[in-house]
């Protein structure tokens, strides 16, 4: 009972199927100054559409939620849709990334990309690199290395990736781009990983750095033991890019600055730290009254798993 009362209070999604087709039930994601976090059309940088991240203060363009998968009962995901400018079946995609920062300092820990060339996820992948001994808080600070697939993650399918034309009526962006047809609608890229293998690719690739003097040093095996469950906090970039290594199409959440140093939050396009399911981080008081309805044992496991979240990032998520 307890537990499910705090599922219910915190927004955490226990024992909710879900599916990459769902059009309802999805988390929108705000900006650490607590706004929707939007973007305008056509800001990409090479003239793609299908690779531009559209969204109004009242049309989300980014969404998260989580639980057990329809196919999948047994394990639980994490779902993201992006809605793009075209839906283009024959053209859609270059790749669609999310730094992802498991500290909540701004600092990005893991890039995650969905490589989305095609239609059915057969030719799709979701991989993961590490990122580059640099601030990684900003597109220009931000680089990583190579990817690499995860076993079981190679090829989506049906159950774990969903390209389709949104269908709610709103066409957000251009209806002509120079003199090209007249585009029949936005498109939502959906893609689902579970909890184990997003785990498993953190603990494999994922880095955390320290600056000493005037370089960074990683500090070996931080995330070694790190999991992901219904608790966990994490906050995210999302950005399409052609080349590897680099923000060279659309930021989601700010017009242009993909070369920009300033950083990912004050420019707005960092998200909230986040639960899984998409909902905040509550405020650490909150937390610890729930905490302690439930025991000391589970205060403990807050204390291990928020070791090294900074004031602000907390302020943040409130
Ligand atoms: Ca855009
Ligand atoms: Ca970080
Ligand atoms: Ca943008």
């Amino acid at each position: 009972m307890a537990v499910a009362v705090l599922g219910l209070t915190m927004g955490a999604p226990f024992l909710r199927a879900i599916s990459v087709t769902d059009t309802t039930g999805w988390n929108a994601w705000y900006n650490q100054q607590g706004t929707l976090i939007t973007d305008p059309f056509s800001d990409q940088q090479t003239g793609q559409p299908a690779d531009d991240f559209v969204g109004t203060t009242t049309t989300a363009a980014f969404q998260q939620k989580a639980g057990f998968l329809d196919s999948d009962p047994t394990n639980q995901y994490i779902a993201f849709r992006a809605r793009f400018g075209e839906y283009n079946p024959s053209g859609n995609g270059g790749n669609f990334s999310l730094g992802i920062d498991l500290t909540g300092e701004g600092k990005v820990n893991l890039v995650m990309r969905l490589n989305y060339k095609g239609t059915t996820g057969a030719n799709t992948s979701i991989d993961f690199a590490k990122p580059g001994t640099g601030a990684n808080d900003a597109p220009s600070t931000t680089s990583w290395g190579s990817f690499n697939t995860p076993g079981g993650l190679g090829t989506l399918n049906s159950n774990t990736y969903s390209y389709t034309a949104v269908t709610d009526g709103i066409n957000i962006g251009p209806v002509r781009n120079n003199g090209n047809p007249i585009y029949s609608a936005n498109a939502w890229i959906t893609f689902a990983i579970s909890y184990a293998n997003l785990e498993s690719a953190i603990r494999s690739y994922a880095a955390y750095y320290v600056l000493n003097g005037a370089t960074y040093t990683e500090t070996a095996g931080y995330f070694s033991n790190y999991s992901v469950n219904d608790y966990s906090g994490m906050s995210f970039v999302a950005f399409t890019s052609t080349q590897s290594n680099a923000i060279n199409q659309d930021l989601l959440g700010t017009s242009g600055n993909t070369n920009s140093s300033t950083t990912f939050a004050s420019l707005g396009a960092g998200s909230t730290f986040l639960r899984p399911g998409g909902s905040p981080v509550p405020e650490p008081a909150a937390f610890f009254q729930m905490a302690g309805m439930l025991g000391v044992g589970f205060a403990g496991v807050f204390f291990k798993r928020r070791r090294g979240v900074r004031r602000d990032a907390v302020q943040a998520a409130l």
